[in-house]
């Protein structure tokens, strides 16, 4: 009887037209979606459909904040190809709903990035997580060459950050970042238990700052390193806690460096 009443409660649901939708980057330039809200990543009218990145973080900010939408990329030899880096002209539009980011849509297994995004410069943040952008997943991404790779700004409670790389491209080599992830909100997750959620911070200023924000879980990542955590590629700081201001002080953050195998300590931060 349950079932019989699952069914006809989902046969009479109207649909939705701001379900969770899918976006898939499948070329590497930079302009924007030619009509917003369309649901229709498309940076020029009518087929075929050529969706950059600043084209899927703009369609999928389209008002929904009840349901996640997913920015996928077409890795394929058809699509933006294997390893590509896309560079960035300025600013990417906020994300300020629900949504993941998966650089290793095409490719799920993989442990190592699988798309790379460079900003226009060290001075420029490449994803910038305002309020209500919860929950927000950005993984499988090698992001370099930006003041913040990922900045969590205002009510982003909840923000992933798996398999990515800050300061290293897609290919291995290393291209400097200021500060890999800026945390002012709660609960964000940087890394896990798994290899698969490892990130790597290397070449950066700063790699992760938790400036605001409770319930840090910042977990299982290579600080310091290259990729595969064999050689040293430093950060001026690899962690740092609190900011300037009286209510700029972090409480229960949790740093584990043992998960799911001791990370490798090569060399102290510079
Ligand atoms: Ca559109
Ligand atoms: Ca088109
Ligand atoms: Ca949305």
């Amino acid at each position: 009887m349950a079932a019989t009443l699952t069914t006809l409660a989902l046969a009479a649901a109207p649909a939705l037209a701001d379900d969770a939708e899918t976006f898939t980057v499948n070329v590497t330039g930079d302009a924007s979606d030619v009509n917003l809200g369309d649901g229709l990543c498309d940076v020029d009218l009518g087929l075929p459909i050529n969706c950059t990145l600043r084209a899927a973080v703009g369609e999928a900010g389209d008002g929904d904040t009840t349901s996640t939408d997913t920015i996928g990329f077409d890795t394929s030899g058809g699509g933006i190809g294997l390893v590509t880096t896309l560079t960035l002209g300025g600013m990417l539009p906020d994300i300020n709903e629900p949504t993941i980011v998966d650089g290793c849509s095409a490719t799920p297994a993989s442990t190592s990035p699988c798309v790379g995004v460079r900003a226009t410069s060290t001075a420029t943040d490449v994803f910038r997580v305002t309020s209500g952008g919860s929950p927000v997943t950005i993984r499988g991404l090698a992001l370099t060459n930006a003041f913040r790779g990922v900045a969590a700004l205002v009510v982003t409670d909840g923000l992933q950050i798996q398999n990515d790389w800050f300061g290293i491209k897609v290919d291995g080599t290393g291209e400097a970042i200021d500060t890999g992830v800026a945390i002012t909100a709660d609960d964000a997750v940087i890394g896990g238990t798994t290899a698969a959620a490892r990130n790597v911070f290397a070449n950066a200023a700063v790699g992760v700052t938790v400036f605001r924000g409770d319930d840090t879980v910042i977990q299982g990542n290579y600080f310091g390193t290259n990729a595969a955590g064999t050689a040293v590629a430093a950060n001026g700081k690899d962690i740092e806690l609190g900011g300037n201001g009286s209510d700029d002080s972090p409480t229960g953050t949790v740093i584990d460096g043992t998960q799911p195998t001791p990370a490798p300590v090569l060399a102290p931060a510079t």
